[in-house]
This record gives structure tokens, C-alpha cells and sequence, in this order.
């Protein structure tokens, strides 16, 4: 019988296909692999689609509340670049946060978020509860918080089990809440940043 030994068969070529297949579904699977976009806070922000990067959601107040609401060096944990930013630029109420949501995850599946960097402005303002500085995933009906503070920049950690939407989505708050006795020799909400920088989310191993 007349063998060609150069041409794979049919048989390898499905193989190899199937092989490479498994490949990238045990890539998508791996529990290192980073599932935000724009995790280091160093391309533009905020974005419009939350699902593409970090969208920006005002909750308490508007643009015109904040002075700082974006990209900063200052939000920046070491180094140089960037960080994400927020800041009020009034005694008044004002809550903000960046928002971003991970798709196409797996349900029931436990996912992990860890942040190199939440930090607040002002400790007194945290101790007598001002000022909340805070990072949430949420999914379906089930959430999770961890809160920094301006003592440390952390790293801060939480996890959450994916529900059946199979999305995630995660926020980073700056809520300055009542503030009294300002004056314009001490401006305190302009101690009321808040300051985010290189965070993650994984799948729990
Ligand atoms: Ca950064």
C-alpha cells in the first residue's frame, strides 16, 4: 500500500485541533490569569462601556461636585504612572465610583479580588466616619466589601462566588458623607481623596 508520509493524516489533524482546543479552554480556566481590563489604572479612564474598562458612576452629587474624577499620578501606588482618582471639591455630600463588569465567567465558580492600593485621604475622616473608601464585587444577589483606610495602602482582598449571570462586577467608592465647620483656611474635603491602583481578579485556585 502507497503511504504518504509527508500530509498528516485526517485523523491528526483532528487531534491536534482538539489538543489546541484544550489548551486554550485550561488558559481560560487558569486561576492566575487577569480578568479586568485595564487592572493597573494605566490606560485612559473612565471609559463609557463598563465592560470595556473603568466607567464612572456618580451616585451622590455630579461632575460638578468633584474636583478629581479619573486618572492621576498622585492615585499612583509607587513608581511612576497612574492610579484612579476621586475627590470632592465641596463640604457637601458627594459618593462616586468606578465600575467595571467581567463577562463570560463561570457560575458557581469562586473568584478572588485583590487590590494593591485603596487608600483615603484623611484618617480622622475615616475614624469618624466622613469619609468611606471601599472596594465591592458584586454578583446576581450576592456581594462583598473591604474598606481601607489612610493608614495603609493594603493590599485589600475579597472573594465572591460567580452567580448563574455569569458576570462580576466590581467598584471602587469614594463616599464623602457629612462634613461640618469648613473654612477656607481648612478646606477638609479636599482631604477626601480617594486613591485606587493595581488590582485583580482572578479565579480562586
Ligand atoms: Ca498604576
Amino acid at each position: 500500500m502507497k503511504t504518504n508520509l509527508l500530509l498528516p493524516s485526517p485523523k491528526l489533524l483532528l487531534c491536534r485541533a482538539l489538543f489546541a482546543s484544550v489548551l486554550l479552554l485550561l488558559r481560560d480556566l487558569a486561576p492566575g490569569q487577569e480578568l479586568l481590563k485595564n487592572p493597573d489604572f494605566e490606560s485612559p479612564l473612565p471609559v463609557s462601556d463598563p465592560t470595556a474598562g473603568w466607567a464612572l458612576v456618580y451616585a451622590d452629587g455630579g461632575p460638578g461636585d468633584f474636583a478629581i474624577a479619573g486618572q492621576t499620578t498622585e492615585a499612583s501606588r509607587c513608581c511612576g504612572g497612574r492610579g484612579a482618582h476621586l475627590r470632592p471639591n465641596n463640604w457637601n455630600f458627594a459618593h462616586a465610583y468606578f465600575r467595571q463588569v467581567v463577562t463570560n465567567l463561570t457560575a458557581g465558580a469562586r473568584y478572588t479580588l485583590t487590590i494593591q492600593k485603596m487608600r483615603a485621604g484623611f484618617q480622622n475622616y475615616v475614624d469618624n466616619d466622613s469619609l468611606r473608601v471601599y472596594m465591592a464585587a458584586l454578583s446576581g444577589s450576592a456581594s462583598n466589601v473591604v474598606a481601607g483606610n489612610a493608614l495603609s495602602n493594603g493590599p485589600y482582598s475579597l472573594t465572591i462566588t460567580c452567580a448563574a449571570t455569569r458576570q462580576i462586577e466590581v467598584r471602587l467608592h469614594m463616599w464623602k458623607r457629612s462634613m461640618s465647620n469648613e473654612s477656607s483656611e481648612d478646606m477638609k474635603h479636599a482631604k477626601c481623596s480617594a486613591w485606587f491602583d493595581d488590582i485583580s481578579l482572578t479565579l480562586t485556585p
